[in-house]
């Protein structure tokens, strides 16, 4: 009763922001907040805001571009957040309208209907409100039985919703199970922070993890193993929570918002991966040659190519390792999504590959899976 990962879909949102838009905006913004705070800048009371670049934000990232749900006032630098209308409470809610559109895109890949779904994961870094659950709405948006429920692991939910989805088809207990992402992060970035303002984007990908024996679709990968390892960090930390009403807090402090030491990040996740993903392959009898493609956590193109490099004693090839940052920058759980999405259909029959996402948390978790055909 193997699991297979039958069908992936990838929802894009239709507006991005380049580099060169957000480091105008962010520095025009830099600007006018030195200008009304030069008083107190002379006389050393504050810092001065450093300004942004669209040449080092491509240099040490790998981030050309981001898209973005809602594009309107993330740029605005009187508001340096988007402005997303809010639903009444009988008009489907964004974040399950994203998760449906890729869900709708998995479950046509995977050769799927509603009646054929058991369960529905929906995995990200936020969800939009505490309960009902996300997964409970689009459950009903999509017309599935059974149940559905919303899981928050940062970087790592994406790969934790899969390893859930293959322990019930595993065990019997649900035929098809949908694993969707809808990671909405552009509320969580802080547009006016020069570190971090280029970082995150919008996007929405979701999985169909069923049992070979009713598995249809023309690219099917078998999977093999899953394996997760936490590890607590305040490195990559965001205090949004539902005590902020009580605590008095400002809802705007930098504090509340998505902020990382990352240099720490770097040098701290980069080795605990490489290590996880070789004992992970090593389990199943493999060595990192034996890898056809590396599916992996998209939060820095360096940090993707030093893991690869620390497993593979060698540069990865584009089409070993491919990237999808470029386009999409870190979109929190789904980056490894994506680039399979994109990038699955020319493995041959028996051609191993693995699925990795590292960050937040610190959480890592990885899946070993095989192409059937
Ligand atoms: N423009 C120009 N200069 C800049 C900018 C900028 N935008 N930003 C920083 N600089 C400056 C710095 O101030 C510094 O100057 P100085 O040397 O004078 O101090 C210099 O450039 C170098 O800065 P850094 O040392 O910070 O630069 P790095 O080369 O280390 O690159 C990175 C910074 C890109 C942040 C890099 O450290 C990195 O990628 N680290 C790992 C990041 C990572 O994996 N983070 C995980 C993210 S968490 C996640 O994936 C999901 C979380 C949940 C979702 C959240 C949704 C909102």
């Amino acid at each position: 009763n193997t699991p297979v990962i039958s069908g992936v879909g990838l929802w894009t949102p239709e507006n991005a922001i380049t580099n060169e838009e957000l480091v105008m905006s962010y520095n025009a913004y830099a600007e006018k907040f030195n200008v009304e705070h030069k008083a107190q800048i002379e006389a050393g009371q504050i810092d001065a805001m450093p300004f942004s670049s669209a040449e080092f934000i491509e240099k040490a990232s790998g981030i050309k571009q981001r898209y973005i749900y809602q594009k309107e006032g993330a740029l605005d630098i009187d508001r340096m957040r988007p402005l997303i209308p809010k639903r009444r409470d009988d008009e489907l809610s964004h974040q399950a309208e994203m998760a449906v559109n890729a869900a709708k895109k998995a479950m046509l890949q995977a050769n799927k209907k509603a009646e054929d779904i058991d369960v529905v994961i929906v995995s990200c870094a936020y969800t939009e409100r505490a309960y009902p659950a996300i997964a409970i709405e689009v459950q009903g948006a999509l017309g599935i039985e059974g149940f559905g429920f919303d899981m928050l692991v940062a970087c790592s939910a994406a790969t934790f919703g899969l390893h859930r989805a293959y322990e019930m088809v595993k065990a019997g207990s649900a035929r098809s199970v949908l694993v969707i992402n809808p990671e909405l992060t552009s509320p969580q970035v802080n547009y006016t922070d020069r570190d971090s303002h280029f970082i995150f984007g919008d996007v929405a990908t979701a999985v169909i993890i069923e049992s070979e024996d009713t598995a249809t679709s023309s690219h099917q990968f078998a999977i093999l193993g899953t394996k997760a390892k936490t590890q607590f960090s305040n490195n990559i930390r965001s205090n949004f929570g539902y005590l902020s009403r009580a605590t008095d807090e400002d809802p705007y402090a930098a504090d509340r918002l998505f902020h990382q030491e990352g240099r720490k990040v770097f040098k701290e996740v980069c080795p605990m991966a490489a290590e996880h993903i070789q004992s992970h392959l090593a389990q199943h009898g493999y060595a990192p040659d034996n890898v056809s493609r590396w599916w992996l956590h998209q939060a820095n193109i360096n940090m993707n190519q030093l893991i690869a490099k620390r497993l593979l004693g060698r540069d990865p090839s584009a089409q070993e390792a491919p990237i999808v940052l470029d386009q999409y920058a870190n979109t929190a759980s789904a980056g490894s999504i994506i680039a399979f999405a994109l990038h699955h259909e020319d493995l041959k029959q028996d051609d191993i590959g693995v699925i990795c996402s590292f960050g937040a948390g610190y959480s890592i978790g990885s899946l070993v899976i095989q192409k059937r055909h």
